[in-house]
Parts: structure tokens; C-alpha cells; sequence
């Protein structure tokens, strides 16, 4: 019998590469909101790949930004994490894109003692020439890491880095249950799931002024009742996330319900209301209690 293999694999890249995607893509499951607005992702998701013979540990982290306050500085805090105990690094970068915009986190990539596979994302937008003129160029900036072209969002190639990470992993035992899915609870997905519809449908500063808590998370035979406060910074937003008569909140109720019957498979009764939490996220206690700073 073959031995078992298992570790842990990380993504990293720049805000809005597709990150996400390809790790709902590796699992099978929308574990991490995807939008088309950078800093989408806030903390380090696990999303688990289990098999008779392996298990893969994937690790989605936000994209990499220079901080500049408090939550950024703890979302970079997750992406440094990432690096500590990959044993495999996937560094995803998309079509056109020159380098990191952090020398550190370049030169950390550049001199990986572990293998990495750097994924040139989104394909699926680029003529041939240019994703061979893209290769070349990647080539020489990380000259110790495997190319491999991908489209996330079509699963082109998508099998392929999987196998190539299951050939690169160390024989070890599960670090996780074998049924398990992810590291996070259920409640985090409720937040997840409300903040993504947030992204979705508000401007400019208003996503990154929010944060969600579920308060109550009742599951019966058949029906989940779930109660959720939206937080935001200041009195002006909360009219805003509210709109004219409610009906800006309401359609956030509900496009973050149907996900949520979805995601629970099972349906759902979902309470939001919004609450202005003062600068919240400058505030360092405010955050942990927020599942932030926890290092
Ligand atoms: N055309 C195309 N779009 C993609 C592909 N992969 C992801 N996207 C889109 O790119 C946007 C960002 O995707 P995410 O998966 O949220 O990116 P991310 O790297 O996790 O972003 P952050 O969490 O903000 O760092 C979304 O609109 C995706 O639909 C791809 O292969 N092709
Ligand atoms: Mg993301």
C-alpha cells in the first residue's frame, strides 16, 4: 500500500488574482467569498482536500497589501503565517501582472527553500503570445519555481496542479479528521456570506468600513435561525447600508440567504441588523474579538 501523504499548501499573490477561487475550485465548495473588489478576503481560510491516501491542507489568505491600518496589519499578519508553514507555496499571480507590490514578501518567494508553484491566473482573458511572453517573463523573476498557466474560474489545468502538489508532499499522517472540511465554524460563513453581498452591492469605502457578527446561529430539524449584526464606523454609513426604507438591507437579507440554504443545505431564517462600532477596525481589541490578531 502506498504511504499516506499530507501538508499544508498556501496561496499568495496580490489582492484579487483569484485566490479564492481556485481554493473553492481545489475543494469543491465556496468556503471563501469571491468579488471582483480587492482586499476581498480578510483572514487565512483552511480549506481541507481529503483523500484515502492524502490529505491536502489548503490555506486561502488575503491579498498582499502595504497596511495601513489596523485590520490590514492582521490580514498581513495571516499572509505571513502562510509562509511559516507551507510546504508548498502557491504563488498565484494573474495575467499581466509584474511583481508584488512588497519587496519583502517578493524576496521571501524568490528565496523559498520550499518548492513553489507560481500560477499564472485568468488565462482565459489572454491570447497565446502573450501568456508564452508572460511565461519567459516569470521565469527569470522566480527562476526556482514551476510555471503553470491557469484559469481558476474555467478549472483549466486546475487537476494538474493538484496532482503535481500531491507529488510534492511529505509522507505524513492526517493533521485533521478525515471528514473535515474546513477550520473555521459555522458562523464564520453566515459572516462570510453577508459581508460578500456588502462588496457586492455598496461603493467605494463602505465594504471596508464593515464587519459582521453572528450573534445566534440556531439550528432546528428544519430550519436555521440565524440573527447577524452588520457593523460599520460611522452613523453615515449605517444610513447607507440601510438605504431608502430599508431595501438596500433587505436585498442584502436576502441574496445572502439563498446562499446561505445553499451552503447549509437546509433553510434558512436570517435576522440583520446594522450598528455603528466606532473605528473598529484601528481598534486592536475590537479585532481580536472580530477573530483578528489571534497570532
Ligand atoms: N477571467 C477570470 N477571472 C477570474 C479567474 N479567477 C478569478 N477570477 C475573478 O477575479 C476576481 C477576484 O477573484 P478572487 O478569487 O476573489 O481573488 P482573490 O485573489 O481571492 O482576491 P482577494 O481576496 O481580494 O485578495 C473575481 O471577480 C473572480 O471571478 C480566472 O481564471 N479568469
Ligand atoms: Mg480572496
Amino acid at each position: 500500500m502506498e504511504k499516506h501523504k499530507a501538508g499544508f499548501v498556501n496561496i499568495i499573490g496580490n489582492p484579487n488574482v483569484g485566490k479564492s477561487t481556485l481554493m473553492n475550485a481545489f475543494v469543491g465548495e465556496k468556503l471563501s467569498i469571491i468579488t471582483s473588489k480587492a482586499q476581498t478576503t480578510r483572514h487565512r481560510i483552511l480549506g481541507i482536500v481529503n483523500g484515502d491516501d492524502f490529505q491536502v491542507i489548503f490555506s486561502d489568505t488575503p491579498g498582499i497589501i502595504k497596511p495601513a491600518y489596523e485590520l490590514q496589519h492582521s490580514m498581513m499578519d495571516a499572509v505571513k503565517s502562510a509562509f511559516e508553514d507551507a510546504d508548498v507555496l502557491l504563488y498565484m499571480v494573474e495575467i499581466g501582472e509584474k511583481a508584488l507590490k512588497d519587496e519583502k514578501f517578493f524576496d521571501k518567494i524568490k528565496n523559498s527553500s520550499i518548492p513553489v508553484l507560481l500560477l499564472i491566473n485568468k488565462i482565459d482573458t489572454s491570447e497565446q503570445h502573450i501568456l508564452e511572453e508572460q511565461v519567459q517573463y516569470w521565469q527569470k523573476q522566480v527562476p526556482g519555481a514551476e510555471i503553470h498557466p491557469i484559469s481558476a474560474l474555467e478549472n483549466f489545468n486546475v487537476k494538474e496542479v493538484f496532482e503535481r502538489i500531491i507529488a510534492l508532499l511529505p509522507e505524513a499522517p492526517p493533521y485533521f479528521p478525515k471528514d473535515q472540511l474546513t477550520d473555521r465554524p459555522e458562523r464564520f460563513f453566515v459572516n462570510e456570506t453577508i459581508r460578500e453581498k456588502i462588496l457586492k452591492h455598496y461603493k467605494k469605502e463602505i465594504p471596508y468600513a464593515v464587519e459582521i457578527d453572528t450573534e445566534e446561529f440556531f439550528e432546528d430539524e428544519k430550519i436555521i435561525r440565524m440573527r447577524a449584526v452588520i457593523m460599520v464606523e460611522r452613523e453615515t454609513q449605517k444610513g447607507i447600508i440601510i438605504g431608502h426604507k430599508g431595501s438596500a438591507l433587505k436585498r442584502v437579507g436576502v441574496e445572502a440567504r439563498k446562499d446561505l440554504e445553499k451552503f447549509f443545505d437546509k433553510q434558512v431564517h436570517l435576522e440583520l441588523y446594522v450598528k455603528v462600532n466606532k473605528n473598529w477596525r484601528s481598534n486592536p481589541r475590537q479585532l481580536r474579538r472580530f477573530g483578528y490578531n489571534q497570532k
